[in-house]
């Protein structure tokens, strides 16, 4: 099938834009998950939290935006149908509903503390702030590497994506790029690109709204999957990464959390009952990432 894939149009499944690798089976067996990150950049674990947790938040988190008429009225509530041209609810880092306790049961859900403990061979902590999202038809996020966002503290962070529902690839799924934290043709993007912070540097954060270029240039190749709830993918700051774009009519709820080993440094801008969040990035007028890329050579 074609897929829509921010600027471009890929084929799914081919060799350029495959499945995520299910790492479900080495749960257990912490060398083994740890090489398979290490070798692969992410895990994907189909299954992991609890379903009937995530299917508790998307209801809440539904009514939230219901509460806010950003739904079609008449539909029913969970199944997220967004009226013609869209009303996004800004939900990231708000905490009446990020904080709420049907959605933290599912955001820091203690599937994913033991998890993590044992990954990392001590106790995590999460980033308080959340990316909570509602995107809209036609949206999608461009491809990135989190560290531009997140790179202030420990650089052993790493992304939970939290799929909301059932979310399949026309719904707007995160997809990664395999290989990009660690292979030899992405170095100059990790040596240049890599080394930006959008509040210091006050650049766009997407590098390429093109899948496709990617590949291109850099090589690797593009997975993601259907993804249903209780699935989760993690992965470190250096994966690049994307979201197909969103073709259909309904929400595509999703939340993207962090844990980090508790003894190393925290990032503070995402800490704290109230988290500073990005204080400077995009305040005055920014640099584009066209320039930026001209000026970094990529
Ligand atoms: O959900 C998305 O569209 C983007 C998520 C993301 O960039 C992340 O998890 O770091």
């Amino acid at each position: 099938m074609q897929v829509h894939f921010g600027k471009s149009v890929l084929e799914y499944p081919s060799d350029r834009f495959g499945h995520l690798t299910d790492s479900s089976p080495l749960v257990g067996d912490r060398d083994a998950l740890r090489e398979r990150f290490d070798r692969d950049g992410y895990l994907y674990l189909p299954g992991f939290i609890d379903p009937q947790k995530v299917t508790d938040a998307r209801e809440r988190i539904l009514d939230y935006m219901a509460e806010r008429e950003a739904l079609v009225p008449g539909q029913p509530v969970l199944d997220g149908v967004m009226p013609k041209g869209g009303k996004t609810v800004s939900m990231m880092g708000r905490n009446p509903i990020t904080t709420d306790p049907a959605v933290l049961r599912a955001l820091e859900a203690e599937e994913l503390f033991e998890f993590f403990a044992d990954f990392y061979g001590e106790p995590p902590l999460t980033f308080d702030y959340k990316w909570l999202r509602a995107v809209g038809n036609e949206s999608f996020t461009g491809s990135h590497f989190d560290v531009v966002y997140m790179g202030r503290g420990s650089l052993n962070v790493n992304t939970v994506w939290i799929p909301l529902g059932d979310i399949p690839i026309a719904h707007g799924t995160l997809a990664i790029c395999e290989g990009s934290h660690r292979a030899p043709g992405f170095e100059k993007l990790r040596a240049t690109y890599g080394q930006m912070d959008v509040d210091r540097d006050n650049v766009e954060g997407w590098f390429s709204e093109n899948a496709e270029e990617i590949l291109e240039r850099f090589g690797g190749r593009w997975l993601t999957a259907d993804f249903k709830p209780g699935d989760i993918l993690t992965f470190g700051l250096y994966t690049l990464h994307a979201s197909t774009t969103n073709t259909t009519n309904r929400y595509r709820l999703s939340c993207d959390v962090r844990f980090q080993p508790s003894s190393e440094p925290i990032d503070e801008r995402w800490v704290g009952t109230t988290p500073k969040g990005h204080y400077a990035w995009m305040k005055t007028p920014g640099i584009t990432m066209e320039a930026a890329r001209e000026r970094w050579g990529v």
